[in-house]
């Protein structure tokens, strides 16, 4: 008789033993103030209490077991979806992204979600090779990747003809922008080059959601269903009028030879949205200062019809202020490097950057960045995306016109009145702006303003008119921000009734500073909804799993769960919400941001149901440490935020002598930023009726921030909406910047915030663990001998056999029609009765090869 095989290979034995070793011990994640979670064993449980020893070093701690986490067998080391794990804890969830990481593995999946984890390096991830190693595969066939998601999105919107959006969060230097771009070049690249035949994709007659992962499944996701045509590579028959290289790859992301026309413009419409978005801060050397929502829209035929772009809150204050260590937007430092002698003439800028008071106050320079080289990219970007040179022009123009702005000197009269003695800088500031010099002094230094009935002229102190000179430079730059998108619109936006779109949302996730002012609150809150936004989805795709399972669940729509947070936040009527309060305290006479705050706090006190339990997604509000502040308790935790400047940040800022100056102005362009104040207060109406602009009401014109940014999120929740969602979250693993280092703390604070770890808890509401029939029956007969009779047995039945004689509660399981239903924790107990059970052959096995060598 010959002896038993042992293993297979080499590898399988290193397996068994690692299982073994493991097996001897009962291991456990015990946390830890500064590493997050320590590994180390059991060794004695007495009331609720357990007693461990730290692997490491083999001090002994105890602690209550409930702050303890079981360990995930090493089989599970690396798996690529964290709903794989037999054991789901925060603790096992950040020690495989940290494993994966480590060797280099950046992508993981955790259910519904692709986690990204910056690898602040260039891997080799991204090739012709590895785009095409992606085309036309299941997410199970390849690691996890965001090309996979990208293929994905492209696959669903031919087979459904349905809009797709990729919602990417973060924090700042996570990673969000650098995902957006892969998408972006991945669906460039393949639209080129897959030329799919004329006729339109069939409609895949499967239910929409049907390719969906599923999510908390212990076995890999069984996949799309695959059909159409459209995601086949085709031959020859359809080549655009692009040149292909002849080299062979197709594939290559950013050249123009290689991409059409219009997908290249696509591409380059980024460095310029980036020169005028992004700057460096101390978190990241090219942040980006605003939201974006990025549509690509595409024919029938696959290939690429046009984009287009939505913004959300662009920092307008840092051309202003910033922290020392932070620069202003790339433009400035780009046009006052890069740009020609002539071109510095045309724009009266004859110093250097240490000349203009905007920029000289905090760091000029970046590491790695050379905005001379980048001017040039610019240059090219915009004249690719179709600028004329009079539109580069006027964009500088502003620019300009804003550093020349900074360096306006005012004086203090003794009345103490503001004065500009020196008029030369206010000078080049109208020549620039088309406006007439002595009415620009007067709006800045004693505009006329409505005293009862009659306009008076008011004096400015120089406080209240450098103010206003900052508030100048910051609606200025907003506005041409806008306007430039416009621009990239008008040149892409080439969408029909029978295009379908991937949208790609690249939006800062949740913050939670120390001081939390009102930008974080109106990002939270876009978070927030983003959130519900998901937790809808994730509901639905459950609910559907178990209908088409025949299940019956009593669950309760976390989708809705986050309700009351949002409507603490954006109600108006008659339960008052943070963002309607204050739009009411702007227009109160005498209101400050004390009085605000004061109301906030009285109307709640009469609101809160005291004593109410503290859980994610619940109304709960209470006083702050601030005088001037108050708490709210997101889901992702509570943020206390300080109420200070939230009047004026509401408000716009400008004067309205100063917008009727510039409404007026002789340049075109700068009269079209403030047409809607023009056509809203009827004044030289007539000059903007070529400019095209959509008639704006007189609201319209006076919007405060927050209402124009509940109107921009409402705009693009209802996008959402009518698309199927994939959701990208980015991590950035250290502060320094570093490869290869995860701080576990700060990973796991991201954790919570971007939704991965709800998204765990809710799926554990559920039955988080799903098998068919067939796949639980192969792994876990093992455990129930002699159960199941020879010969055939019908899948369902012989699930009902094996869980009777497992002893499972009823409430631990669900039986459907093609799956076996867990809750939580359920298969881990089998999992471990399987490994033991799998040891124990293993071992005597072992002893019976033992005799005989
Ligand atoms: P963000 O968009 O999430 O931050 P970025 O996408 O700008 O962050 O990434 C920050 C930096 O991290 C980049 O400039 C790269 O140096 C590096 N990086 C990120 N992803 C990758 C990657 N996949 N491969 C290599 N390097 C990468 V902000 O816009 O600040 O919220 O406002
Ligand atoms: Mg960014």
């Amino acid at each position: 008789m010959p002896p038993p095989r042992l293993s297979h290979s080499a590898e399988a034995a290193r397996a068994a033993a690692l299982q073994a070793e493991f097996n001897e011990k009962k291991w456990v994640w015990v946390p830890d103030d500064k590493e997050g979670y320590l590994s180390g064993w059991v060794v004695k449980e007495e009331d609720d209490e357990g007693e461990v020893v730290m692997a490491s070093g083999g001090e002994i701690r105890r602690l209550p077991l409930y702050a303890l986490s079981k360990m995930n067998p090493p089989k599970f080391d690396r798996v690529d979806d964290i709903a794989d794990l037999t054991f789901l804890n925060e603790a096992s969830v950040v020690h495989n992204l940290r494993l994966r990481y480590g060797s280099g593995a950046i992508y993981t999946y955790s259910g519904l979600f692709l986690v990204a984890i910056n690898p602040y390096q260039n891997l080799p991830l991204y090739s012709d090779a590895i785009v095409h190693q992606y085309r036309g595969k299941r997410r199970d066939e390849n690691p996890p990747h965001i090309f996979a998601v990208a293929e994905r999105a492209w696959v669903n919107m031919g087979e459904e003809r349905e809009n797709q959006s990729i919602l990417i969060t973060g924090e700042s230097g996570a990673g969000k922008t650098e995902s957006t771009k892969k998408v972006i070049q991945y669906l460039a690249a393949i639209a080129t080059d897959a030329r799919p035949p004329t006729n339109a994709p069939s409609h895949s007659q499967s239910p929409s959601l049907a390719g969906a992962p599923a999510f908390n499944s212990t076995m890999p996701a069984t996949g799309l269903p695959r059909s159409s045509s459209f995601r086949q590579n085709n031959t020859s028959s359809h080549k655009k009028h692009m040149s292909i290289s002849a080299s062979g790859s197709a594939f290559s992301l950013t050249s123009k030879d290689r991409l059409g026309i219009i997908e290249y413009q696509i591409l380059q419409a980024n460095p310029i949205l980036e020169a005028f978005g992004n700057a460096q801060t101390q978190r990241n050397n090219n942040s980006s200062r605003f939201g974006k929502f990025i549509k690509i829209s595409f024919s029938p035929d696959g290939s690429i019809a046009g984009a287009n772009i939505d913004w959300y809150l662009l920092e307008k204050s840092r051309v202003v202020v910033r922290s020392e260590a932070e620069r202003s937007f790339h433009i400035f430092y780009q046009l006052m490097e890069g740009a020609s002698n002539s071109l510095k003439e045309t724009l009266l800028l004859d110093g250097e950057i240490e000349d203009y008071e905007y920029l000289n106050k905090s760091r000029r320079e970046v590491d790695g960045i050379d905005d001379q080289e980048e001017w040039h990219a610019l240059k090219n970007a915009l004249d690719v995306v179709g600028f004329e040179p009079e539109e580069q022009l006027n964009l500088f123009r502003i620019v300009a016109a804003i550093l020349h702005i900074g360096n306006i000197v005012i004086t203090s009269t003794r009345s103490d009145d503001a004065s500009m003695p020196d008029p030369s800088q206010a000078e080049r500031v109208c020549h620039l702006l088309g406006i007439p010099i002595a009415e620009f002094t007067r709006a800045v230094l004693r505009p006329r303003v409505m005293a009862g009935r009659e306009w008076v002229t008011q004096a400015r102190t120089r406080q209240q008119a450098m103010e206003e000179l900052a508030a100048l430079c910051k609606t200025l730059y907003e506005k041409s921000f806008g306007m430039l998108v416009d621009r990239i619109n008008r040149a892409l936006d080439r969408a029909t009734l029978k295009s379908t779109f991937i949208g790609v949302l690249d939006i800062a996730g949740f913050e939670i500073f120390d001081v939390n002012g009102y930008e974080q609150l109106l990002i939270n809150y876009t978070n927030e909804r983003l959130q519900q936004f998901f937790n809808h989805h994730m509901f639905v795709l459950e609910q559907e799993e178990y209908a088409r399972e025949g299940i019956e669940w009593d669950y309760v729509n976390f989708g809705l769960d986050l309700q009351p947070t949002i409507d603490l936040i954006e109600t108006s009527g008659n339960a008052i919400g943070v963002l309607s309060l204050l739009d009411e305290e702007c227009i109160m006479p005498k209101a400050t941001d004390l009085t605000f705050t004061n109301k906030l706090h009285s109307l709640w006190a009469s609101e809160t149901p005291s004593g109410e339990e503290e859980h994610p997604g619940r109304l709960k509000y209470e006083p702050s440490r601030f005088e001037q502040g108050f708490t709210i308790h997101h889901y992702a935790g509570r943020v206390e935020y300080h109420t200070d400047g939230w009047l004026e940040k509401n408000k716009d800022p400008l004067n309205d002598n100063v917008t009727r100056v510039l409404a007026s102005s002789s340049e075109k362009y700068v009269a079209s930023l403030f047409s809607d104040f023009a056509e809203a207060t009827g004044i030289n109406a007539n000059a903007f009726m070529s400019m095209g602009k959509k008639r704006v009401t007189k609201k319209g014109a006076f919007r405060t921030v927050g209402q124009r940014h509940k109107e921009q999120l409402a705009s693009l929740m209802g996008q959402l909406h009518g698309t199927q969602p994939h959701f990208i979250r980015c991590i950035v693993p250290n502060t320094m910047k570093k490869p290869g280092r995860v701080d576990v703390p700060l990973v796991l604070d991201q954790l919570r915030c971007n939704g991965v770890l709800e998204g765990i808890r809710i799926a554990r509401l559920g039955y988080p663990n799903r098998l068919p029939f067939v796949e639980f029956r192969q792994r876990y007969e093992v455990l129930t001998p002699g159960i199941i009779p020879r010969g055939y047995m019908d899948g369902r039945k012989a699930c009902m056999r094996m869980v009777s004689s497992l002893d499972l509660e009823k409430k631990d399981f669900k039986i459907g029609t093609s799956k076996i239903f867990f809750k939580a924790g359920v298969l881990a107990q089998l999992e471990e009765q399987r490994d033991a059970l799998l040891f124990d052959i293993f071992s005597k096995l072992q002893a019976v090869a033992r005799m005989w060598t």
